[in-house]
């Protein structure tokens, strides 16, 4: 089989990559490892910011989004001295809409079915082949039939632990890494929201958040040990722990249910340089991971990938400049935004190692990012997305 771009990996990055490509007339095979099933049950992301918002826009994806989508113009922050908000709109301008990962997957294989597009799923073996040379190829299992692609360029999606970073010679690779003490646990229920907008929450007991899909989908998460596992929580546990973290007045109101999903997902921050060897490029989760404090993660898969959909459709074309500055321009981006997630996480979470000098730093930034309208337009410029 040859194609001129082969994606490894069918997640929002490998799919919306592939989508962009496709409408600029170029070639695309997406290999995924599992099912479609399985790639829509996964419960990741849920705010968007408007460069993602309007990135889906231009790749023909944003018509369910848009009217779906929840327009959020600011987040509120609980501690121990109350609850306050901080309003993007008011501060900077900027909005951020409240939509689905999951619902921007599903959005995205229904576009690339309809564009009759090659997503290769249940493959196996997955391997990458002269990178360097003008002609790489992927090999794989599928079927039980050993496969060959031949392609242009290859363009790794497979998220933190798929095949294409870890094809990068390792001396040629420097990556950077800080892994938190602490997970988050995530419940997924059909409640009631328990706010208009998201609370990220910072309490003695730990971090929490409450979050949302839709009117009648809310999602929440608590910080836990790394040692805890989801099946050790209870839904009441669950429910007991979040009320003890959010404001009494919420609390009291928190429409509680049965958990349709429940995770722990471990936190880090994590970037591999450079995001491409040869004819390799790298985009998304296979690249950086951020803590979802800052609600970055696909929304940095976006920028990659606008950043690489780019930089492809002009070699083709015959110009390569843009493809060539892809990697320093995509990680000055990814730099910014795991900064603010670095920062989010450490200003909205307890350490068990931080001492009462920590704490009381903790509480000054909080205090600014209270009472100073300037540490407002900061974040509200951080959190709604930097410009691309
Ligand atoms: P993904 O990991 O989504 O997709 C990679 C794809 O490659 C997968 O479908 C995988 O099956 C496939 N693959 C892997 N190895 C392969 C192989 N060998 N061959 C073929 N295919 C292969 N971000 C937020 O902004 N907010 C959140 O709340 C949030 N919560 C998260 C919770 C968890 C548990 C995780 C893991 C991530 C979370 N994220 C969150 C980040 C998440 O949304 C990612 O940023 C987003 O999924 C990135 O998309 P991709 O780069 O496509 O990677
Ligand atoms: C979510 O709704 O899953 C969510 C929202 C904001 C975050 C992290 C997760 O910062």
């Amino acid at each position: 089989m040859r194609t001129q771009v082969a994606i490894i990996g069918g997640g929002p990055s490998g799919l919306l990559l592939s989508q962009l490509l496709m409408r600029a007339g170029i070639a695309t095979v997406v290999l995924e490892r599992q099912t479609r099933a399985h790639v829509l049950g996964r419960i990741r992301a849920g705010v968007l910011e408007q460069g993602t918002v309007e990135l889906l826009r231009r790749a023909g994806v944003g018509a369910r989004l848009d009217r779906e989508g929840i327009v959020h113009e600011g987040t509120m922050l609980s501690t121990a001295g109350g609850m306050f908000r901080v309003d993007f709109k008011a501060r900077i301008g900027e909005v951020v809409t409240v939509y689905g990962q999951t619902e921007v997957t599903r959005d995205l294989y229904a576009a690339q079915d309809a564009a009759s597009a090659t997503i290769l799923d249940e493959v196996s073996e997955v391997a990458l082949h002269d990178l360097t040379t003008e002609a790489p190829y992927v090999t794989f299992q599928r079927g039980g039939e050993a496969q060959r692609i031949d392609a242009d360029y290859i363009v790794g999606c497979d998220g933190f632990h798929g095949p294409s970073r870890q094809a990068i010679p390792r001396d040629k690779r420097t990556e950077y890494e800080r892994v938190y003490p602490f997970g988050w646990l995530g419940v997924l229920s059909r409640t009631r929201p328990a706010a208009e907008e998201l609370i990220y929450a910072n309490h003695p007991r730990g971090f929490a958040l409450a979050s949302m899909r839709n009117p009648t989908l809310s999602r929440y998460y608590i910080q836990v040990p790394l040692t805890d596992r989801a099946e050790d929580w209870s839904d009441a546990a669950f429910w007991d722990e979040l009320r003890r973290r959010l404001p009494a007045e919420v609390a009291e109101g928190l429409e509680t249910g049965p958990s349709i999903e429940k995770s722990i997902a471990p936190l880090r921050s994590f970037v591999t340089e450079p995001m491409r060897w040869g004819r390799l490029f790298l985009a998304g989760d296979a690249a950086h991971i951020v803590p979802p404090t800052g609600a970055k993660g696909l929304n940095l898969a976006a920028s990659d990938v606008h950043y690489l959909s780019e930089g492809l459709i002009a070699a083709f074309a015959g110009d390569g400049a843009a493809l060539e500055a892809y990697s320093d321009r995509a990680l000055t981006r990814i730099w910014a935004a795991m900064r603010f997630s670095w920062w989010m996480t450490s200003i909205l979470h307890r350490f068990p190692d931080q001492t009462d000098f920590d704490q009381k730093i903790q509480e000054a930034e909080l205090r600014q990012l209270e009472t100073l309208a300037s540490a407002q337009a900061a974040m509200a410029r951080n959190y709604t997305g930097l410009p691309y």
